[in-house]
């Protein structure tokens, strides 16, 4: 991993500012010096790697976006697209870890929430004394989350929450859990469970072959009672929880064009270096072919979200723009990662090098945050005006 190189094909280093540069190679080496060798162990053994947490607050990896004042970094989109970038060339499940904390848990508490809320769990957060996740997915309602059967009562002096929810990133580890639930009157709401609130648990979900060093796990309520001043206040309906996948896509984004570059990077030293029939395999056609147009795919991800990261620092972006892009970039690291192992042959089949778990990662990140099809889908609805959901 030392000799990472970062593919700049078009120069793109030269729109961004001193600021992003300085933020992303901070990242960069940490990820460096604490993931990449410590991460095929801990995918191997399918365990989180409790260990990086505070690395992850220290490169402002836990609310890159929300203000100082709650503990947030301060920095604009592309820095938080950067620093997911980086991450994710370590390892995608270590970006989940981070994109959730940040977009899933911090955004919805920091957007919707009302001062106390954020001045209580907002600063813990992002220097991860307190970890968070989000649980909006049900075993019945993935794709159409609207669906959710998960449900909270009034009950006077608290709420009292029943149901489960699946597929919940960080959920056997977290204190902390921005979950989404129907009043009685069918309208959705975001509620904070803590950990310790009595009929709440968090059992984890083994035998992934993908996303092996993230924690994954239920939420279960069994007459949980949640105290009033939980609730988030300042937004209902379906579109708050979209509203935070907006966030969290735009991150994802990024991120992948970091696993590409990983895997790319490794094809194009490994064929420059490995011989036969006489020659580096560099040499022919087939593997150029592969590597050239990895590099391509690449540059014209970097080239959408870069715009992308300007539009959303003007406060420009739509969901359907942003749905594009992590739809596009996630379907083209998975391919370069595809093409990738194919160039190492039988070597990149191994945990000798990283390509084998980033494809199996990408297989997570093209299913959770809205599905490739589902992306395909918002952006038909978008360009045609007529949905095609139900
Ligand atoms: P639809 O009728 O289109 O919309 C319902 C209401 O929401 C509004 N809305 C949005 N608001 C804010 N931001 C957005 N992005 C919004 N998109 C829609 C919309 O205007 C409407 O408002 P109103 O006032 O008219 O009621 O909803 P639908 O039920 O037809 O569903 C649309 C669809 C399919 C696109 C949506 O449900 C969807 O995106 N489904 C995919 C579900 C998903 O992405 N789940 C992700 C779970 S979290 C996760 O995977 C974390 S992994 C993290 C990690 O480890 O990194
Ligand atoms: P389904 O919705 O059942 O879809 C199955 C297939 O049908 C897909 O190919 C889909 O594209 C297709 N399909 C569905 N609807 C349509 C349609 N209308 N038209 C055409 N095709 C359709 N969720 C959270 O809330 N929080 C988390 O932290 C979280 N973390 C996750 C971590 C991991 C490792 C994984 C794998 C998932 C995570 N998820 C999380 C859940 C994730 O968001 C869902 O898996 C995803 O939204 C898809 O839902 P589903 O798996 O139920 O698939």
């Amino acid at each position: 991993q030392d000799l990472f190189q970062a593919p700049d094909y078009y120069q793109l280093d030269d729109l961004l500012t001193d600021e992003h540069k300085m933020v992303r190679d901070a990242a960069r080496e940490w990820v460096k010096r604490d993931v990449s060798p410590i991460i095929e162990e801990a995918a191997q053994e399918a365990k989180f790697p409790k260990s990086i947490i505070d690395g992850l607050a220290g490169i402002g990896a836990f609310g890159p976006y929300i203000p100082e004042e709650y503990g947030g970094a301060g920095l604009d989109q592309i820095s938080y697209g950067l620093i997911m970038q980086e991450i994710e060339r370590g390892d995608s499940g270590v970006r989940s870890t981070a994109s959730v904390q940040s977009s899933l848990v911090m955004y919805p508490i920091y957007k919707y929430g009302n001062e106390d809320q954020r001045k209580k769990y907002l600063p813990k957060l992002a220097s991860g004394e307190w970890m968070g996740c989000f649980g909006l997915t049900e075993p019945d309602h993935g794709s159409n989350p609207g669906g959710m059967t998960t449900n909270f009562m009034d009950k006077g002096d608290h709420y009292l929450l029943n149901g489960a929810k699946l597929w919940i990133s960080n959920s056997p580890f977290a204190q902390v859990a921005v979950v989404w639930a129907k009043d009685e009157n069918d309208r959705i709401h975001g509620l904070i469970v803590e950990r310790g609130m009595e009929g709440f648990s968090t059992p984890e979900t083994h035998n992934k072959w993908s996303l092996r060093a993230s924690a994954t796990g239920e939420l279960i309520f069994d007459n949980v009672k949640v105290p009033k001043e939980n609730l988030l206040p300042n937004k209902s309906g379906l579109g708050a929880p979209l509203g935070c996948l907006d966030s969290a896509r735009y991150g994802i984004a990024w991120g992948a064009i970091g696993a590409a570059m990983d895997c790319y990077d490794t094809a194009l030293r490994y064929a420059k270096e490995r011989t036969q029939f006489g020659k580096p395999i560099a040499g022919f056609q087939l593997q150029q072919k592969k590597l050239a147009e990895m590099i391509t795919e690449i540059t014209k991800a970097q080239l959408l979200a870069w715009r992308l990261g300007v539009l959303k620092n003007e406060g420009k972006a739509t969901t359907a723009q942003i749905s594009m892009a992590k739809r596009n970039n996630v379907d083209m690291a998975l391919t370069v990662a595809r093409e990738a192992r194919q160039v190492l042959g039988a070597m990149g089949i191994t945990g000798e090098y990283s390509i084998m778990r980033h494809m199996m990662n990408l297989e997570s990140v093209i299913t959770y945050e809205g599905t490739h099809d589902i992306h395909l889908l918002i952006t038909g609805n978008d360009i045609t005006g007529i949905p095609a959901f139900k």
